[in-house]
């Protein structure tokens, strides 16, 4: 881990000001990337002072090459395009102003790091960003000192700078600024509020900096969003704001101004005002924070104007800014949801460049999303539930055919699932569907909400196993093993995706109380995979080919590879078993009955989750049991394959999986003995 350079006194506080923005101002200017922008000045920032010494009047320049930059390495190198280029300004204005890396700048979900890792001495490594060796999608703490808090879950950027600013206190150091850059779409996590709801009490040193898109990665929902576009969109909210510190007569370049003393009183009445024209307090002045805002993202100037004011005031301050997502790129501006990471596109008209899918089998989350709709046509009980990834797991499509049926609950995965078992005690079918990873966030709910109370919600867990260029924030891999422990679950994936199909066909069966299904990203095996439902015997595993030297189980996609392995052994002479398991909960104990009797020589289980806890703690869990009852049996030796007690990097999956020797290579190799 590298360690932070000692912290240096921060330049002299100047005054605190209240700044507004006109609603005239506020429309953002739709201007394309200038065509021709080069790099001379971003090629000389070698180093953070390197930017500090640039006369204000550079940056915006600086901002127009950084945005080029961006857009021309994203083209041809795949990453999180629109968020990024939404806060250009916004970086160079917070490292220009503060002192990092001593103050501590944190990026809620870090998506749209990608400047802020370009001038802070990254320039160059930019274009490996997310591949295998290169730079991480997101801050990382190992990284650089710059990336003062590990991100990629979203809403914990409120609470890391809360912790750090209360660290600074209790170590005697009351310069140092701690500040969070949030989205809209992270705001609406439950986590922030917590924070928000701790700080705005504290005396705590925290800038929390609201970077308003109107948008999360689909389209933004809830109460929250309705009352900061309520806030931007008010014109009656920002005149008040001017009139009242016109009637003071405030000079805000006047640092000694009489007016600027009275400031306390002047937030008085502004608040009093902004309640008026809002009709409702400002969310954030009643939790205590000291708001300002909303201010233009893109206008550097303003941006360096107003951080250096709010350096000088102590204690939980908010600054709202409006951005404009995909900034720069017209067809990233214009298409927010499909640009958040578009993959590779023409860098000159922002078209992306799609690979012909004819002939391919669907990806996974498409066959999860037409076949709920299937479903739901013909069980009125079912409903679908996704925390802010409608089109990342094709919900969308349910909400477009069945939008009474259909809910994105904002990011908020523990309410998503307790959300489902709410509406599972009335006696609906709720088919959640969270991301892996981000259902380690709900892991309570699903203990204490779902399978303690034994209430039928169909937990439908994407991007299971490894996901490659996102990395260790975003693998799935704690799922089976952080749910295999916990009673009353049915846990099951599909090797493809008609058993997808038939196992949320079978879960919505009346009697079949809560089920965990995992499946991975990207495609499925079939081109035709729309079979006819099928229900599965459950806690059933399958041999999908016999053997009687080694036996090969896998539960999941991964079992592709496990039958692939077992049939080029097969090829060579040695005579492979490859079993299907299908449930790791309740797992098919008959079939490893049978397993053990057949005499194999060697066992191998094969899975794309922790070893720990997973398939093959399973298995060897239930041999020694059968051991410790009949001490004659011989239990030949089982060799587990799967993730490492260790966090996975990012890269490509085939790399990760050679990695890991999860690969067929590595199955080979492990029945070969
Ligand atoms: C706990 C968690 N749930 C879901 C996600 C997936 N995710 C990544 S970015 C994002 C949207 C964030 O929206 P916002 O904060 O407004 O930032 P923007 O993308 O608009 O810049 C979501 C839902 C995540 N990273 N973490």
């Amino acid at each position: 881990m590298i360690t932070c350079p000692q912290p240096s006194l921060p330049q002299d506080a100047l005054f605190p000001v209240l700044l507004t923005m006109s609603t005239e101002e506020k429309t953002l200017d739709n201007a394309v990337i200038e065509p021709h922008a080069t790099g001379v000045i971003l090629d000389s920032i070698n180093s953070i002072e390197d930017l500090r010494r640039l006369p204000t009047s550079d940056l915006r320049q600086l901002a127009t090459e950084l945005r080029h930059y961006i857009i021309e390495t994203l083209s041809h190198h795949p990453g999180h395009l629109a968020s990024s280029l939404g806060t250009v300004e916004l970086t160079l204005a917070l490292h220009y102003v503060f002192n990092t890396p001593d103050d501590k700048l944190i990026w809620d979900v870090g998506h749209q790091a990608y400047a802020h890792k370009i001038i802070t001495g990254r320039r160059d490594l930019f274009p490996t960003i997310r591949t295998y060796g290169g730079l991480s999608g997101f801050p990382r703490m190992d990284e650089s000192p710059f990336d003062a808090f590990g991100t990629g879950h979203s809403s914990t950027s409120i609470s890391a700078a809360l912790g750090m600013a209360t660290a600074s206190t209790l170590q005697g150091n009351t310069r140092r600024q701690h500040i969070a850059v949030i989205g809209d779409g992270s705001m609406t996590g439950g986590e922030a509020f917590e924070a928000l709801n701790n700080a705005g009490v504290s005396r705590a040193n925290i800038l929390v900096v609201l970077n308003d898109n109107g948008i999360s990665i689909d389209k933004a929902v809830g109460g929250l969003n309705r009352h900061l576009t309520r806030i931007t969109a008010s014109p009656e909210y920002n005149r008040l704001k001017e009139k009242v510190w016109r009637r003071l007569g405030g000079d805000r370049t006047d640092p000694q101004s009489r007016k600027v003393k009275s400031l306390n009183f002047f937030q008085r009445i502004t608040f009093m005002a902004k309640t008026a024209a809002l009709g409702a307090p400002n969310l954030f002045e009643s939790l205590g924070f000291r708001y300002f805002g909303p201010i233009d993202g893109h206008n550097i100037d303003e941006l360096v104007e107003v951080l250096t004011q709010l350096k000088a005031i102590k204690g939980p301050k908010l600054l709202h800014v409006v951005t404009k997502k995909g900034k720069g790129l017209r067809t990233a501006e214009k298409h927010p949801v499909t640009y958040h990471a578009p993959g590779l596109f023409d860098a000159e008209t922002g078209v992306q460049i799609k690979k012909h899918n004819d002939g391919q089998p669907l990806k996974y989350q498409d066959v999860f999303g037409h076949t709920i709709v299937e479903l739901a046509k013909h069980n009125p009980t079912i409903v679908g539930i996704t925390p802010a990834m409608p089109t990342g797991c094709s919900l969308n499509i349910m909400m477009e055919q069945m939008p009474n049926r259909a809910f994105d609950v904002g990011i908020a995965e523990q309410h998503a699932v307790t959300f489902a078992a709410g509406l599972a005690a009335q006696g609906m079918t709720p088919f959640c569907n969270i991301y892996s990873s981000f259902m380690q966030r709900a892991y309570d709910q699903v203990i204490h909400d779902v399978a303690l109370q034994c209430l039928p919600v169909i937990l439908c867990l994407d991007r299971a196993g490894l996901v490659g260029d996102d990395g260790p924030t975003h693998h799935g891999a704690f799922d089976l093993a952080c749910l295999r422990p916990v009673p009353h679950l049915t846990i099951c994936a599909p090797m493809d995706e008609h058993e997808l199909r038939n196992m949320m066909y079978t879960a919505q069966l009346p009697g079949q109380g809560a089920v965990v299904i995992r499946y991975p990203r990207g495609l499925s095996i079939h081109p035709d995979w729309r079979n006819p439902f099928e229900a599965l015997p459950v806690g059933k595993g399958r041999c999908l080919l016999e053997g009687s030297e080694v036996a090969i189980l896998s539960i999941g996609h991964i079992g592709n590879e496990a039958l692939a392995a077992a049939q080029q052994l097969q090829a060579e002479g040695l005579s492979a078993a490859m079993y299907d398991m299908r449930y790791l909960k309740p797992i098919d104990t008959e079939l490893l009955d049978t397993i053990l009797q057949q005499g194999f020589r060697r066992i191998v289980t094969v899975e794309d989750g922790v070893k720990k806890g997973g398939l093959g703690s399973a298995v060897l869990e239930y041999f020694a049991s059968v051991k410790s009852a009949k001490p004659l049996l011989t239990i030949p030796p089982v060799t587990v394959l799967g993730l490492p007690d260790s966090f996975v990097t990012h890269g490509a999956v085939p790399q990760l999986h050679t990695d890991c020797r999860i690969d067929l290579l590595s199955i080979l190799a492990a029945a070969r003995g």
